[in-house]
């Protein structure tokens, strides 16, 4: 009885003491459909999500449920992924077509449901028919939940606005065309130009007689903070953001906080976020140009055109606080039109160094749980282009440049292809309802294979070697690989520790290696190849930043570790386009606990079907229990 009263009393000032705000549902309705676009005097038929481009930002509140009712209206099979929600044993909606769904088909309609919990910060939300998502995406705001006697409820001073940046790139290709063109090996495409918030700015001409292209301006206040949410939506390079006259206090990294970081560089690659804190301090008369501005792979890697964007910060006059009060509302001025914008000096086409100190700079706020027992399971991945056979099945063919093969990229010497049953059955649906397999049947005349994929590299090379990056010799003899559907099993609960290891194999590229369900803690970056001898010493154990996308550096490593604790099929792949197109993936099966709230549920009630209609009753794709 005593023992009682106590509890609850307790119970009552606990939720005293921690009165929040309730949760809510946040539900927004995504129409995609096609528009036409006039950039650089051409007209471009687009995909954009309610005819916006960016599409619109999700904002949430920590602990929040979503729910995106999405209605295809476009000719094209999609999936909608929520870039970074750990999705906790809800993997159903993590939107990866053929791995954990089936594409919403032309015409049809699919609801995701999920939450956004222990989550704060910014995260994103895009297509996942790879390059469609080169313009279906946008923002995705998670707010800390304030407490009702907490105003401060951010580790930073609250700032006066938030901004959403949004970095993209402008294309004037069918991008359905141009993942089929790359999965075939042709890597001709490139982007036209490239985007801050959908616009592509001064640098670009627009038609005859109109001038310039239209630019993004960020309007301010002088004194005021402004909290920058930075999104790399880009398909193919990293890029560096700067504003000239002004500092970046770096304060969140993947919708992670970190300890606050000054520096006037930001470096973003693709599927990354960043949220930095500007002061709005430099001489309000006149404005600045905010330019983002991509890192080129150097020779002997093709040199692909890519472009560099600016939008301007323009200053406003607020009410001076000494001055009469007017009943006229305030008319923001701007600076005056004829000072051209103060440009900032930018990092060099190839500096790849900026970037790694930017991120060697990065610790997280608050110490970390790191689970720094010996690691259960530990994976070094090594990352590199390669050749098949054009024909399949062909076992040998002319290598190096030939027509004869199909470019590819791999992890550990396999180029990821999807299970031909996929096409009918989702990878995650044939797992559930056979969890001891790998969810794939291998009885038909398949040609694709299930294979483990490999915990080493299979064969082991110098793996920076720079004579490697040209067709020669050396590098024939390394190319040939093969293509297959690799997984990965983890037991519930593993601790995971995984060395991304970029390579010099036929190209030079850095790679933003992305892992669905999970976030990774960052442990150690280097250059060259990696040696455990050396390196291990040099984890950070006590602060390492955690993000869901790692940039493995070019001609370097990256090692990460996480907690294989989310049951389900999770994508891992990098989020260049290009690559993953090309088959730098994989799957990570994570099993279920022993109990059923380490299970993964049955799938919603609602799924999408790759064969009949859209709409699927559990009862008909699971066995009766
Ligand atoms: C999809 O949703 C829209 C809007 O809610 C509705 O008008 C339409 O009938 C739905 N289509 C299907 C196939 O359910
Ligand atoms: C932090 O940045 C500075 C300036 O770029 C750089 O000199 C330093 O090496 C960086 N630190 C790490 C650990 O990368
Ligand atoms: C489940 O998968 C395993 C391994 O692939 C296979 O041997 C077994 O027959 C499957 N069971 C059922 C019921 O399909
Ligand atoms: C690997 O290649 C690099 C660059 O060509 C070279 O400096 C290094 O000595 C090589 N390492 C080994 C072990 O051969
Ligand atoms: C990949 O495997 C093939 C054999 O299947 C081999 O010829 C090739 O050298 C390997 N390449 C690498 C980078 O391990
Ligand atoms: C869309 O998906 C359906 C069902 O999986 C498939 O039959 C069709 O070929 C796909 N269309 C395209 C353009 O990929
Ligand atoms: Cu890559």
């Amino acid at each position: 009885m005593a023992a009682a009263v106590t509890a609850a009393v307790f119970v009552l000032f606990a939720a005293m003491s921690t009165t929040r705000a309730p949760a809510a549902l946040v539900e927004q309705t995504f129409v995609v459909s096609q528009m036409s676009m006039t950039h650089l005097c051409r007209e471009t038929m687009v995909t954009v999500v309610n005819g916006q481009l960016p599409g619109p930002v999700i904002e949430a509140t920590e602990g929040d449920s979503v729910a995106v009712h999405v209605v295809n209206q476009s000719p094209h099979n999609l999936t909608i992924h929520w870039h970074g929600v750990k999705q906790q044993r809800n993997c159903w909606a993590d939107g990866v077509p053929m791995v954990t769904q089936c594409p919403i088909l032309p015409g049809h309609n699919f609801t995701y449901r999920f939450d956004v919990a222990g989550q704060e910060g910014t995260l994103w939300w895009h297509a996942h028919v790879f390059s469609l998502r080169g313009t279906v995406h946008g923002a995705f705001i998670i707010r800390p939940r304030r407490r009702a006697d907490d105003d401060s409820y951010y580790p930073f001073p609250k700032p006066h606005a938030e901004v959403p940046i949004v970095i993209g790139e402008w294309w004037e290709t069918d991008l359905e065309q141009m993942d089929r063109d790359f999965a075939h090996g042709h890597l001709d495409d490139q982007p036209s130009a490239a985007t801050i918030n959908g616009k592509l700015g001064d640098l670009f001409r627009a038609c005859e007689g109109a001038g310039v292209e239209d630019g993004y301006v960020l309007d301010v206040e002088p004194g005021k903070t402004y909290l920058l949410r930075v999104v790399n939506a880009a398909l193919f390079s990293e890029y560096y953001l700067r504003i000239a006259g002004h500092v970046f206090t770096v304060v969140a990294g993947d919708a992670n906080y970190v300890r606050p970081y000054r520096t006037d560089v930001l470096a973003v690659s693709p599927g990354e976020t960043v949220d930095a804190l500007v002061v709005a301090s430099a001489r309000p008369a006149s404005s600045y140009y905010m330019v983002a501005k991509p890192i080129l792979t150097p020779p002997p890697d093709p040199q692909i055109p890519a472009f560099a964007t600016r939008a301007t910060v323009r200053y406003t006059t607020a009410y001076s606080s000494g001055a009469p009060r007017s009943s006229r509302r305030r008319r923001p001025r701007s600076s005056s039109d004829d000072d051209a914008p103060v440009a900032p000096e930018m990092p060099d086409d190839y500096d790849m160094m900026t970037s790694f100190y930017f991120r060697g700079n990065l610790t997280s706020l608050r110490r970390q749980p790191v689970p720094s027992a010996q690691a259960d399971e530990r994976m070094f991945v090594a990352l590199a282009l390669g050749s098949v056979c054009r024909r399949r099945g062909q076992r040998w063919c002319e290598r190096g440049d030939s027509d004869e093969t199909i470019t590819v990229a791999t992890m550990n010497n396999v180029s990821f292809e999807l299970p031909p049953a996929a096409a009918t059955t989702p990878m995650l649906d044939a797992y559930y309802r056979n969890r001891s397999g790998n969810g794939v049947d291998d009885d038909d005349d398949d040609v694709a294979v299930v294979v483990r994929l490999p915990d080493v590299p299979p064969r082991a090379f110098n793996f920076t070697d720079r004579a490697l990056q040209p067709t020669g010799p050396e590098e024939e003899e390394l190319e040939p690989t093969s293509r297959a559907t690799a997984v990965r099993r983890f037991r519930h609960g593993a601790v995971v520790d995984l060395v991304f290891q970029s390579t010099a194999l036929w190209q030079g590229d850095s790679n933003p290696m992305h892992l669905h369900g999970h976030d990774m803690f960052v442990l150690a970056q280097g250059l060259g190849n990696y040696d455990a001898a050396r390196d291990v010493a040099r984890y950070n154990l006590v602060d390492p930043p955690v993000r869901n996308t790692v940039l493995v550096p070019s001609l370097g490593w990256a090692a990460v570790r996480f907690v294989a604790d989310n049951p389900g099929m999770w994508f891992m792949h990098c989020h260049y386009d290009f690559h993953l197109s090309m088959g730098m993936a994989a799957v990570f099966i994570v099993e279920d606990g022993t109990t059923a709230d380490t299970s993964l549920p049955p799938p919603p009630a609602v799924v999408s079907s790759c064969s009949h209609g859209n709409v699927l009753m559990p009862g008909e794709i699971l066995p009766q229990s």
